[in-house]
């Protein structure tokens, strides 16, 4: 799992309501549109009406490699832009835990450097990062294609991001194509496919080739520049969860609107809009039905 910097994250706080633009540019939807979406509940006016009521904390973590200068700041202005009420606690670590459940959050988020997760621990219920970025960035590409079914999408990197972005495109009825550098890994996600969720995928040997091959991509990979300028066209499109972003800039460049990535807001995003999924899944009266 790609470690953050404080580079990667230090304008987004600043940016979050040009981010919101870009977003409806790329796919239609804002932010919590893009997470609404994700987990299913797509009906932002009512996420918006729920959200103030769901208090949510992000306690800093120092195992490990340590505090990410400004992440969990970062983390908590998303949360607060998207309409959440959200604290940074005051402690780190244990005592931070404890400080949120004092102040009453319903939801908390936390990060080390194996795992980042909302805690719904009312509900006895944790929301995984890598399992919601992976739902967000499928969602999206949903969005800006107008529609997976029965189209052809290549997803690059077999690791936990890709794996859930299997799931979630055999979901949507895509036909799906796997790659990655180690030609086992991507071998082994279509066993999985197949053994698990009885998905048939196929597995790409030259990566370059397939690449050429196909307008809709994910990129799952924790590598940069593995898209470049020449295996863009007209019809290309892409959707990029992984970091540090594995399209090159003159890539970048030439998608223009036709590319959908950021470090860590559509994420946390998609993990807010799950939590409130899992505390509502009794639904509320005259909320649009129950979620299982
Ligand atoms: O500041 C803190 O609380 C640190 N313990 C946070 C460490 C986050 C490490 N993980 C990452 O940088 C990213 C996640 C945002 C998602 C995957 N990797």
């Amino acid at each position: 799992m790609t470690r953050l910097t404080h580079k990667d994250i230090n304008m987004i706080s600043a940016r979050l309501t040009d981010h919101d633009s870009y977003l409806r540019s790329v796919t239609g939807r804002s932010l919590l549109g893009i997470g609404a979406v994700a987990t299913g509940i797509d009906d932002v006016v009512f996420l918006k009406q729920v959200a103030p009521a769901i208090p949510m904390a992000v306690v800093p973590m120092r195992s490990g490699l340590g505090i990410i200068s400004g992440f969990a700041d970062t983390v908590t202005d998303v949360l607060i832009h998207l309409g959440f009420t959200a604290r940074i606690t005051r402690h780190s670590d244990v005592a931070g835990f404890v400080e949120a459940m004092q102040m009453g959050a319903r939801v908390v988020l936390a990060a080390d450097d194996d795992c980042f997760a909302a805690f719904c621990y009312r509900q006895g219920k944790v929301v995984d990062n890598s399992i919601a970025t992976a739902n967000a960035f499928a969602a999206g590409l949903d969005l800006m294609a107008g529609g997976l079914v029965e189209k052809r999408v290549l997803i690059l990197g077999c690791g936990p991001v890709g794996r859930q972005t299997v799931k979630a495109l055999l979901q949507r009825k895509a036909r799906i194509t796997v790659a990655d550098r180690i030609y086992e890994k991507a071998a082994g996600l279509a066993e999985w496919a197949k053994a698990a969720l009885d998905g048939t995928i196929q597995v790409a040997r030259d990566i370059e080739a397939a690449i050429m091959d196909h307008d809709r991509i994910i990129d799952a990979t924790n590598a940069a520049d593995v898209i470049r300028t020449h295996h863009i066209t007209a019809n290309t499109l892409v959707s990029a969860p992984g970091m540090p972003c594995g399209i090159s800039p003159r890539a970048m460049q030439k998608l223009g609107r036709r590319i959908l990535h950021d470090p860590l807001q559509i994420g946390v995003a998609a993990m807010a809009c799950d939590a409130v999924r899992i505390i509502l899944a009794k639904g509320l009266p005259g909320c649009p039905g129950a979620w299982t």
